[in-house]
């Protein structure tokens, strides 16, 4: 009897901010594994969500969109990017009906992209009229694609058309993972990704940017989850920001993060949060591979 044909690979989401890409990987994968926000840049690491089944294994990695780097951090957060493209078997190339494009370096690699490349206009809830087919037109006469589809990630529209085109790209291969495993990274990354968060929605500027949180004791028993983590902001002034007035500030984000937490882990949560400044950690490289930013 011959072995049945199994088929496995890396995708990777690309795409400028806020296209989608987190919502997306969410619907494909089926479970909340990155963080959404309506802000941009809140996904700096690559994150990955394991789909298995008997026949197939995708391993989706969430970039954290294509952008001009400006400080380390960004350089940082562009070599995820294009690291990304490295050891990916197919792209979905994400755009919404919004997105135009002007010439920008960062997209050059589509025209000579040799990887499988879908083309994924996300946002179709949004439409009106021939919207979305004009601009997948747009995009088709610039580029050349593999497949084309029109999804709302959201609404979780066309998913399942967009995960049989995927599996089609596929190549034939024996699973890299087991296939219990759902993602590759530990629970205090995403305890990490959720107080971030929840710091993107609740200060203004470049007061989350200047944020970086390190979760540094996370201890499971039965009953409870007893988190401790660090906020690191660049300046003193950024500290007293953070913290508000009489601790307000911090404490909405404590509770917030903490009931999302809850949500997250299926258990109750016992969160600490620590203030700590830390000058011009964004410029440090070294730092930044203390945060685990390195790969
Ligand atoms: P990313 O920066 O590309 O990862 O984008 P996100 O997944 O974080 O989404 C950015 C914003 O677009 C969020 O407010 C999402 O709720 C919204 N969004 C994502 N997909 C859709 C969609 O299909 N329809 C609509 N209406 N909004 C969407
Ligand atoms: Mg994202
Ligand atoms: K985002």
């Amino acid at each position: 009897m011959s072995e049945k044909s199994h088929k496995a690979g890396f995708i990777s989401i690309i795409g400028k901010p806020n296209v989608g890409k987190s919502t997306l990987m969410n619907a494909l994968v089926g479970e909340r594994l990155s963080i959404i926000t309506s802000k941009a840049q809140t996904t700096r690491h690559r994150i990955m969500g394991i789909l298995s089944g008997e026949n197939f294994q995708v391993i989706y990695s969430d970039t954290p969109g294509i952008l001009k780097p400006e400080y380390k951090l960004h350089e940082t957060m562009m070599s995820f990017v294009n690291s990304s493209f490295e050891d990916a078997d197919v792209l979905l190339f994400v755009t919404d009906l919004y997105e135009k494009y002007d010439g920008e370096k960062q997209l050059d690699f589509l025209k000579d992209i040799k990887i499988p490349t879908i083309l994924v206009m996300n946002k179709v809830d949004l439409a009106k009229g021939s919207q979305a087919e004009d601009k997948i037109a747009y995009w088709k006469e610039m580029f050349d694609f593999d497949a084309e589809i029109m999804v709302s990630a959201l609404e979780k529209l066309n998913i399942q058309e967009l995960f049989s085109k995927i599996i089609d790209l596929l190549p034939e291969h024996e699973a890299y993972f087991p296939k219990d495993e759902l993602t590759d990274k530990p629970e205090r990354f995403f305890v990490n990704e959720i107080i971030r968060e929840k710091i993107f929605l609740n200060y203004k500027k470049e007061i989350p940017y200047s944020c970086e949180v390190v979760t540094h004791t996370f201890k499971e028993d039965e009953k409870i989850i007893r988190i401790m983590s660090d906020i690191y902001v660049e300046r003193k002034s950024q500290k007293g920001i953070v913290i508000g007035h009489r601790g307000e500030a911090i404490k909405k984000v404590g509770i917030q993060a903490r009931e999302e937490l809850e949500k997250f882990f299926g258990k109750q949560v016992h969160l600490e949060t620590f203030v700590k400044v830390e000058q011009d950690w964004r410029k440090k490289e070294l730092k930044l591979k203390g945060f685990g930013y390195s790969n």
